[in-house]
Formats: structure tokens, C-alpha cells, sequence
């Protein structure tokens, strides 16, 4: 677009969540010639109804971002949420700049979600370009699982590595294998040194926003101060190397650990960095590659770092681009149950339950095995219908787009794609949760206790949801131990767990 002497200046689009100076739409511009367009509108703040620090952490980054680009020399329409003649959806306010700057032709990064997508291809003159900030393209993920009868992360992450070279010695793995994890999942202790993510004082420019998503989202979900979120890309920066230096060497190793009083242990919390544009996934993971080559981090843990980012992250967002629309309205077991009011409230006596719900809250965090093993596992086992949990999800964190959350909760944690993206669901009673965490020593229930008033309500639930769902998971291989175990039981035992667990359902 630039290379043509004589034509005329275009509108630049960039969303909440493109904010990187090399995004292809601020590629294709030129700041001699062409305006930039943001927008905070309220479609986009209440299409769910996200956390405020979600809220607020988007709209202080996009602040930001465009005296940024205005510094660079860029001319920005920044349209604030109070401004009187706001249209409040993307479209109208692309429409309106169009008509009141006299711009025919306007151009964008493609939206990170399909319904942005799909409202953007009704706009007339609006260029939407392939958004090349990730590993993979639409194109390489369809081709790379065309004729596949099953899509399995592991052998998609080696096409990853071999495409990025990250951790590769030639064409061998570095260490001589691709996933260490199994040197990593150990259980926490409560007297390692626990280090937390970078915090950053908000400024003037954060103060505001706060103030206004106080006013203007008073009854969202979630605590707004104090607010430490990084909401620059030097911010961010800093907020990887801090990383990098006190947490990444014990990653791998405390991966799966929950302990009450820790709610970040030596997870990164750069996801809402990433997502949002500040980081790019490649410089995140150079970045930590160079702390094993330097000998500051073990490669269990920069291995399982790495894979989580270009492993995970690039295959859910291909699996997203595969199956939408359809996919964030699968329901392969039928589940149709309301979310239970708690996870708004997080009045509940199970301990681990209430610590990740008040934790994200507070935080609009949680980390991995929070989302999976506690929140996750319990919506699965108690039948909530997943497109309630979906949306929760998508609410209450941070770091949540729905090209990323959607295969996260419908497909890995609720199983509600019947498996395209996990092999089997993640539904496990208490026993897991007690040999990860510290939760169950403080719980009102017993996590030993398997049936009765006060068995930890994980325990029936967990049979409850094996018998109900039988007809599709007996056939699974990695299930069929579990139905044995099942299978062994006494009659009397079988109904023992089945009437415990309606007594927990019946209480929701
Ligand atoms: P770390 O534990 O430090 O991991 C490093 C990075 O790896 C993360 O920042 C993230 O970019 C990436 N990553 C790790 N696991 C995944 C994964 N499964 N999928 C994609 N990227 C991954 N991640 C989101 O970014 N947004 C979401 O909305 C989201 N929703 C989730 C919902 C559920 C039910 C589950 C089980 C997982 C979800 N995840 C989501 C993945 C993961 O939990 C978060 O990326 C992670 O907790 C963010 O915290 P962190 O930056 O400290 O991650
Ligand atoms: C998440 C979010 C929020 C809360 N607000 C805005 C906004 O006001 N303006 C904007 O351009 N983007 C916002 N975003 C990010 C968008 O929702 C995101 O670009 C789409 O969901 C596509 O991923
Ligand atoms: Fe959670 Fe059960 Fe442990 Fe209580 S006993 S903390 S409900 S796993």
C-alpha cells in the first residue's frame, strides 16, 4: 500500500488486542498518509461481561499504544468510551471515522474472533489482512491436520519446533528428546521461595482508565484495584525478563502445583501480554531459550515452557479457526446444567474451589491447573452446560479471546468436542486435587471420605459422571480402568456414590 505515490490515505483499524507496531495492518500503512482508528466501545466491553481489570488492563494498554503511535508520527483518531458521539461497535465507529474523515478504503488485522470476523466482512471497503503475529498459519494448520483421523498437540508442537528451530540442534530435539515433562508435575511444598510476577504503579493514563471502568462497569465481576498490570510493551518487556530471571528455572517442575496463599508460583503471567500484542510469541520464547543455553534454566522447564506457547497456544487457535462456528455450541455429553451461582461469588465451603475463585476475582488470574483440575473439572463432573462455562471463562480472565479460551474450556476441559483436542476428558475426584495442592487439609470436607454429608463432593461426583456418560466414554481406552474399577464395585457401594452424588447436585 505504501509504494503508490498517489493514492489516497486509508483508515488503519487497530483492536484492543493488535496493539504491536509490526501488526500487518500498521505494516500496510503509512504514518506520512494514512489514520489510525481505536476504538473503546461497549460492544466489546459487554459481548460478555469481563472481569474490570480485564476491562481496565485493555483500554490503559490501548492508551498507550496509540501515544505510541503518535510519538512515531502517526495521526490516531482514538475514540474514548465517554465520548458523547461513541457508536459503541466497531463497525459503527469504522463507519463513522470513514464518513467524517472522507476515506473510502480502510484496512485491518484480522479479528482473533469469528464474530468480529464476521461482522467485519459485511463493512464495505474494509481490507481485513492475515494476522501474522502467530507460528502457524490458518493455512499450514488446515493442511498440517487434513487427513488426519486425530489431531494430537505433541506431533503438531514437533512441526513447531522444526519450523522455529527453538531448542533444536540440527534436526535433533536439544537433550535428545522433544517433552520433558516427565521430570516436571511434582507436588509443592510450602517452603519454597515463591516469587511473583513483576508489579507496575499505574499511571496517570492507567488512573484514568480506572476511574472509568469503576463509574462505567461497577456491576462487572471482579476486584479492579489494586491494578499491576504492565500496559506497554516496554512494561512487558520487563515483565518477561523478571520471569525469566526468578520463576522460569522452577516452571517445569511446579507446573501442576496449587498451593491457597500462592496464586501465580512460578507461572509466567505474560498471557494477557501476549494475547494483547505487547509480546510476540517468538520473542517470548527466544527470550527463554537463551536462559538454557546460558545455564540459567534447566530444559525441563524451557522445554515446557516453549510448548506451551508454541505448541498449545498455535494448536488451539488452528483447532478454533478449524471448527468455527459450531464449535463454541458442541455438547457432546449433553450437559445442561446452570453454572452454579458460586463461581460468581465464590461462597462455597469446597476449599480449592474458593481459592481459585477468589483468586480470580482478585486477580482475573488463575493459572493452568486451576482452570483445568478445579474449576474445569468440577463444571465436567457436575453436567454445567458448557456454553454457561464458556462464557465464564471468557469473562474472568485476563488473558481471555475466545480464538484461545474456547478450545481450552469446550474441548480440553468440558470434552464437549467428543475429543478432537484431548484424548480423553480431565475428570478426576478429590485425590488428584489433594496430591497437588495444599486445599484439602483446610476444606470442611474430607477428601478420603468417598460417599456421605461430608465426602469431598469431587469423590461421587467424579462416579456420577463416569455412569452417566457411559454410552460415550466406555469405548475409551484411556477410560477403561476406571470402568473396571466401576465394574468391581459392590451394588451397594455403586449406589452409595450415585446417591451422594445427587445430594451434591441437588445442593447446587
Ligand atoms: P504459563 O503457565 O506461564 O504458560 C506460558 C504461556 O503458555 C501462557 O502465557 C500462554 O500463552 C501459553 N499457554 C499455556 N497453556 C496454554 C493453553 N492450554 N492454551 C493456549 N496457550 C497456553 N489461555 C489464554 O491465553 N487465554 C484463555 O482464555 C485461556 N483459557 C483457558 C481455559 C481453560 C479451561 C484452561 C484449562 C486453560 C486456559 N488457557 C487460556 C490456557 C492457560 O491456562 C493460560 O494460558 C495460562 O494459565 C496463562 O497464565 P500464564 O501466562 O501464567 O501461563
Ligand atoms: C477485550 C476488548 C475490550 C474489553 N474492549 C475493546 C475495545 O473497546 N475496543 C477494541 O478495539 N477492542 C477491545 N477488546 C478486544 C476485542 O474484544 C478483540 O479485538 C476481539 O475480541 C478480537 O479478538
Ligand atoms: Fe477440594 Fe475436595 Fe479437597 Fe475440599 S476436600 S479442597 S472439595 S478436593
Amino acid at each position: 500500500m505504501t509504494s503508490d505515490p498517489n493514492r489516497q490515505p486509508a483508515l488503519i483499524v487497530v483492536l484492543g488486542d493488535q496493539l504491536s507496531t509490526d501488526s500487518a495492518a500498521l505494516r500496510a500503512g503509512s504514518a506520512d498518509l494514512d489514520m489510525v482508528l481505536m476504538a473503546e466501545v461497549m460492544d466489546e466491553a459487554q459481548y460478555v461481561r469481563h472481569h474490570k481489570k480485564k476491562i481496565a488492563f485493555v483500554f490503559s494498554a490501548m492508551r498507550h499504544f496509540a501515544a505510541q503511535l503518535e510519538a512515531a508520527g502517526w495521526q490516531v483518531r482514538y475514540v474514548r468510551l465517554d465520548d458523547p458521539a461513541n457508536t459503541h461497535s466497531l463497525t459503527g465507529e469504522i463507519e463513522r471515522a470513514k464518513h467524517d474523515l472522507n476515506i473510502s478504503r480502510a484496512v485491518v488485522t484480522e479479528p482473533g474472533e469469528y464474530r468480529l470476523a464476521q461482522a467485519f466482512s459485511g463493512c464495505e471497503g474494509l481490507h481485513v489482512l492475515p494476522d501474522d503475529r502467530f507460528i502457524a498459519s490458518h493455512h499450514e494448520f488446515r493442511q498440517w491436520a487434513e487427513g488426519r483421523k486425530q489431531l494430537r498437540m505433541e506431533y503438531f508442537y514437533r512441526e513447531m519446533r522444526r519450523k522455529t528451530g527453538l531448542l533444536m540442534s540440527g534436526d535433533t530435539p536439544e537433550g535428545g528428546r522433544w517433552n520433558f515433562d516427565a521430570e516436571n508435575r511434582k507436588p509443592p511444598k510450602s517452603d519454597l521461595f515463591m516469587p511473583r510476577p513483576l508489579e507496575t504503579e499505574p499511571d496517570e493514563i492507567t488512573q484514568e482508565v480506572l476511574t472509568l471502568v469503576e463509574a462505567k462497569f461497577a456491576d462487572h465481576f471482579g476486584t479492579l484495584t489494586p491494578f499491576w498490570f504492565a500496559v506497554t510493551r516496554q512494561g512487558a518487556l520487563a515483565a518477561l525478563d523478571h520471569f525469566v530471571d526468578v520463576a522460569l528455572p522452577q516452571f517445569g517442575d511446579y507446573q501442576d502445583a496449587m498451593l491457597s496463599d500462592e496464586p501465580f508460583l512460578y507461572h509466567s503471567v505474560l498471557a494477557q501480554y501476549l494475547n494483547a500484542g505487547l509480546l510476540s510469541p517468538l520473542e517470548i520464547c527466544r527470550r527463554v531459550e537463551r536462559a538454557y543455553y546460558d545455564g540459567d534454566a534447566p530444559l525441563n522447564a524451557v522445554e515446557g515452557y516453549i510448548r506451551q506457547i508454541i505448541g498449545w497456544r498455535e494448536f488451539v487457535r488452528g483447532i478454533y479457526w478449524l471448527r468455527m462456528p459450531g464449535y463454541i455450541q458442541e455438547n457432546y455429553l449433553g450437559a445442561k446444567r446452570p453454572l452454579p451461582a458460586f463461581y460468581w461469588t465464590a461462597d462455597t465451603d469446597m476449599a480449592c474451589m474458593a481459592a481459585a475463585i477468589t483468586q480470580t476475582r482478585d486477580e482475573a488470574y488463575a493459572h493452568h491447573i486451576q482452570r483445568l483440575m478445579v474449576t474445569g473439572n468440577f463444571a465436567l463432573l457436575a453436567g454445567i452446560d458448557p456454553v454457561e462455562v464458556h462464557e465464564w471463562y471468557l469473562a474472568v480472565y485476563a488473558d481471555a479471546y475466545e480464538w484461545v479460551e474456547a478450545p481450552n474450556v469446550i474441548g480440553m476441559s468440558q470434552f464437549a468436542d467428543g475429543g478432537l483436542l484431548g484424548s480423553k476428558p480431565y475428570a478426576a475426584s478429590g485425590s488428584y486435587i489433594n496430591k497437588m495442592s495444599d486445599h484439602c487439609a483446610a476444606c470442611r470436607y474430607d477428601v478420603k471420605q468417598k460417599t456421605g454429608e461430608d465426602a469431598c463432593p469431587f469423590n461421587p461426583l467424579y462416579w456420577d459422571f463416569m455412569v452417566r456418560n457411559a454410552d460415550q466414554l466406555r469405548g475409551n481406552p484411556r477410560l477403561g480402568h476406571s470402568y473396571r474399577t466401576w465394574d468391581r464395585m459392590t451394588e451397594g457401594k455403586q449406589q452409595d456414590y450415585l446417591d451422594s452424588a445427587q445430594k451434591v447436585l441437588a445442593r447446587l
